[in-house]
């Protein structure tokens, strides 16, 4: 387990829960049952736990079909070519064929290498947005425009305006709650906000850009939250040391 997703175990025991079940060490996520939306080629690889998405084309997710909130995930991502400058990431709380379903109701995390004038201006950067019906090859999807269902909610800490490298990998960590997104890139926060999301799945999400590998996806499940018992206060100090002592040695 890296270190980042012990950090934010640790951080749900002390908000609200204590868990007294030790946590087995998740396996990579076998991603052979995921379900591929739109107009992308996902390419499974050998061992079924990574997938290349190889087209550059309309927007395209890979998911995993079923309810993911509760959970932490994470995991490597990496584009493999110097060709293009578009759209990498994730989707939460999204349905099978919510690309196309003007009910959709689903968070939207994209990162794009470079500025590019298209469908509007596609920024360079890491940002999340909440999409509300049809994700397509227009406006929405390229700049973020609200009237094309992509609303942005926020803009990364540090790569909010910074593109991804060429053939980079990149660890990721999210994590994925009713009430709390957060995001971090090589274990530094970079995206976190609140609000009420809806349920579904966890995918990868590319518009525009080809030969995106993910690989080594671990999905861990949340402490659920639950009244802080007594005992919780007396370990707190001792966790929060913990955890200071190990982000000083990041
Ligand atoms: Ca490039
Ligand atoms: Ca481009
Ligand atoms: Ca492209």
């Amino acid at each position: 387990m890296k270190k980042t997703l012990q950090n934010i175990l640790f951080g749900s025991i002390i908000l609200g829960a204590i868990s007294t079940t030790a946590m087995a060490a998740p396996q990579p996520v076998d991603l052979s049952s995921w379900k591929a939306n739109g107009n992308g080629n996902w390419v499974l690889q050998s061992g079924n736990n990574a997938v290349k998405q190889t087209l550059n084309n309309n927007p395209t997710v890979f998911h995993n079909n079923k309810n993911s909130q509760g959970t932490a995930l994470s995991g490597q991502i990496t584009v493999e070519t110097t060709s293009d400058d578009d759209y990498i990431g994730f989707v939460l709380g999204y349905n099978n064929n919510d690309l196309t379903n003007s009910s959709a109701d689903y968070l939207l995390i994209d990162w794009k290498q470079g500025n590019q004038n298209y469908n509007g201006t596609g920024k360079k950067g890491l940002a999340i947005s909440q999409v509300s019906g049809v994700l397509g090859d227009n406006s929405g999807a390229w700049a973020h425009d609200p009237s094309n269902n992509v609303t942005e909610l926020a803009r990364a800490t540090n790569l909010g305006d910074t593109g991804w490298v060429d053939y980079e990998t990149y660890d990721f960590d999210i994590t994925f709650t009713s009430s709390l997104v957060e995001v971090f890139v090589n274990g530094i926060k970079e995206l976190s906000i609140t609000g009420a999301f809806s349920n579904g799945s966890f995918g990868f999400y590319n518009y525009s850009q080809p030969n995106v590998l993910y690989a080594g996806i671990e999905e861990v499940t949340l402490p659920s939250a639950v009244p802080v018992p007594a005992a919780a206060f007396m370990f707190a100090p001792a966790l929060l040391g913990f955890i200071g002592l190990r982000r000083k040695v990041k």
